[in-house]
């Protein structure tokens, strides 16, 4: 396979510097026409790897991303998807993924817990049940009827995190939160959610998205990601979407489904997602205030789009040699 480093677009040599440093870094160009894989946050560069090792290997797009999406869910370091995901505000860990492929095939799973790789029980959905969407309990009793291994989700660490924020029990979601050095347990209401689109050298695509979710958010509450048309949406011989950020205003514009639409309708992927960001300030005004919202896109032939709400939201490419790197989005806002 071939041998591949990740690179930072910025001058710096570290995460935390780039995404210090204010302004914008428009830095789509240096990839597009040649990306194979992309995914929201610098942590989805050894998403990416994963992915890209799956692919060549031989496997398919939905191996790949699925495979991609698996390595935040097991990462114990990572407090919003998988294992060791903050908890909603009673205590509970739940895991909110979605698979597509250009066909319209789809699986998504809502509010499961007790199983680590969220990402694996929605393709499970996809494959062996009529239907595409299944959540809580019902979801929670497929994945264990299925084999899944079972286990608390809850580290001791997120649970921390939960008691010391039951102290004020003040839901507040930070914007970028996924990219602080320090992660303050309890203190920021960390959402990384991995969005993840990938293409084969002929033009198929397919999208992957998991997450707990909204640190602390109420029981029940799904976001975004496992929504087809808000988290993920990926259609043939034009291309695939994905977010992060706040999902409630994500869902409220179908946003994934608005971006793909976009680009059927002739926009480049960059141009379909700066769409539906102004289209949400547009529509929310003051109410986005704070707020981070960010789409990727990525279309047959490897183009890229990425944007977002304000300074902070970051993604990885990997191109078609399998080298990722790591890049900031550019945002209407600039704070
Ligand atoms: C959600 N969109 O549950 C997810 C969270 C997220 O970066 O993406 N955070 O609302």
């Amino acid at each position: 396979m071939t041998s591949r480093r990740t690179l930072l677009t910025a001058t710096t040599g570290a995460i935390g510097a780039l995404v210090a440093t204010k302004g914008l870094a428009a830095t789509t160009a240096a990839t597009s026409g040649n990306a194979l894989i992309l995914s929201t946050w610098d942590f989805g560069a050894a998403a990416n790897d994963a992915a890209f090792a799956t692919l060549a290997k031989g496997g398919s797009l939905l191996d790949a991303v699925e495979a991609g999406a698996m390595v935040p869910e097991a990462d114990p370091n990572n407090h919003s998807v998988g294992y060791s995901g903050y908890p909603d505000r009673d205590g509970h860990v739940t895991l909110d993924a979605v698979i597509m492929d250009d066909a319209g095939n789809v699986g998504a799973v809502a509010a499961l817990e007790n199983t680590m790789h969220a990402i694996s029980v929605a393709r499970r959905v996809m494959e062996k049940t009529p239907h595409t969407l299944i959540v809580g309990e019902g979801a929670t009793r497929f994945a264990k009827d299925e084999g899944f291994p079972q286990q608390s989700l809850l580290t001791p660490e997120a649970e921390k995190a939960w008691r010391d924020w039951l102290k004020t029990a003040n839901y507040r979601p930070e914007a970028n939160s996924e990219n602080r050095i320090t992660r303050t347990p309890g203190g920021a209401l960390d959402h990384d959610t991995i969005g993840l689109l990938a293409r084969d050298r002929s033009g198929r695509l397919a999208g992957a998205c998991t997450t707990s979710g909204m640190a602390f958010k109420m029981r029940g509450r799904v976001g975004d990601s496992p929504q087809v048309g808000s988290g993920l949406y990926v259609e043939a011989g034009v291309g695939g979407a994905t977010s992060t950020g706040l999902g409630e205003e994500v869902t409220r514009i179908a946003g994934t489904a608005r971006v793909v639409a976009s680009m059927r309708a002739g926009k480049s992927p960059q141009a379909a997602c700066e769409e539906a960001v102004r289209h949400i300030a547009h529509l929310r005004g003051d109410k986005i205030r704070g707020v981070q919202v960010g789409f990727l896109a990525l279309d047959p032939r490897g183009n890229i789009g990425a944007f977002c709400l304000l300074p902070g939201f970051t993604y990885a490419v990997t191109d078609t040699a399998g080298r990722t790197t790591v890049h900031k989005g550019a945002s209407l806002f600039q704070a």
